[in-house]
């Protein structure tokens, strides 16, 4: 059975990989993509999930725009925001590209509220999603408490969050990941919220990073996607080898929804994430571990995941071969035949 997730974004390239990921694989249902100010602001989020729909021919998927700041603190960007939307850097291709998406098409509510409808809906018909966070957890903190009661085992099997780090040094502070410090207090609510919570900090993210060889791959492989894709990863200038410990650069959010599909591909750890908010250390996590082996009692008391290990090399391959059937599908769909990504459901039945 396909997982029904709602996807919290802040596009972001790798944001964008997650987004294509999602509509790419038959294993995913995406219900609805919420844009958050996060990287950059909700507006130009929200124009690049929605460009990023639009490339894939999911033009039905709903993009909602949600919050335009955080819960509490003051507002900070990601190192790209001066980088304007993709579309912005896609200027001299313009022609090659999919057709601006027409305003009356985009739905009206709020990332939040739409979250916590599909929360609802979900408890009601008994088909728990995954809300999946790849940027601040503005927006997820507020759906859940907006859904009230159905805020439950009921109507969220989980939330999948890509933030934190515990043994990695943070990227936008010191001491802590850019989503946690965006909006500390928003994550400690989730956190906090007693919900299931499966973590990709730092420390995982930073083992799986796409190369120069991986982006000439796509590019070539991946029709206009692939192209895009590329163009759009190279002008974000990801690398850091003496960061990262080898070339290449994190696809940090991808990880999320490619474990709802391929949990295999990594190793996880029972754990207690705590989120500091006071104004020294926001945005730090920490992490209480089982004091005992994996399994036994007590460390199945722990509520939250965060993933340790990730084997990079079989989730780049996935990566690319969904891009590769996204990218035949959209072709097919463009020469009239009948094969796209957002009516999966028909497609398994
Ligand atoms: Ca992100």
């Amino acid at each position: 059975m396909s997982k029904r997730i709602f996807l919290s974004c802040d596009p972001g390239i790798d944001d964008m990989a997650a987004i294509l990921f999602s509509l790419a694989d038959r294993d995913i249902e995406l219900l609805g993509v919420g844009a958050v100010a996060g990287n950059v602001s909700v507006e130009t989020a929200w124009a690049n999930a929605r460009f990023t729909c639009d490339l894939a021919g999911a033009a039905a998927t709903p993009c909602h725009a949600g919050s335009n700041s955080p819960l509490l603190r003051d507002q900070i960007f990601g190192a790209h925001k001066a980088l304007g939307t993709f579309r912005d850097h896609l200027a001299d291709q313009e022609d090659s590209l999919p057709a601006v998406r027409s305003i009356a098409v985009a739905p009206a509510q709020p990332a939040a509220v739409a979250m916590a409808h599909a929360i609802t809906d979900a408890a009601v018909t008994k088909r728990p999603l995954t809300l999946v966070a790849t940027g601040p957890m503005t927006d997820v903190a507020l759906a859940i408490q907006l859904a009230g009661a159905k805020a439950s085992a009921d109507g969220i099997a989980s939330i999948v969050a890509m933030g934190g780090a515990f043994k990695a040094l943070g990227n936008r502070a010191p001491y802590a990941e850019m989503n946690m410090l965006s909006d500390p207090h928003a994550a400690r609510m989730v956190a906090e919220s007693g919900l299931p919570l499966v973590l990709f900090p730092l420390d995982v993210t930073w083992q799986c990073r796409l190369t120069e060889q991986d982006l000439d791959h796509i590019a070539r492989e991946a029709g206009l996607i692939g192209e895009i894709f590329a163009r759009l990863f190279r002008a974000s200038d990801r690398e850091n080898p003496a960061l990262y410990g080898g070339p290449g650069g994190p696809v940090h959010d991808l990880l999320t929804v490619i474990w709802l599909v391929a949990p295999e591909l990594f190793i996880l750890r029972r754990a207690r994430v705590s989120v500091a908010t006071g104004h020294e250390l926001a945005g730090h996590t920490s992490r209480q571990l089982p004091k005992v082996k994996e399994g036994d009692k007590a460390g199945g008391k722990l509520p939250h995941c965060i993933a340790d290990a990730v084997e990079s090399d079989a989730v780049r391959a996935l990566f690319l071969d969904r891009l590769k059937a996204l990218s035949r599908a959209v072709d097919g769909n463009n020469s009239g035949q009948i094969q796209t990504t957002t009516n999966r459901e028909e497609d398994l039945q």
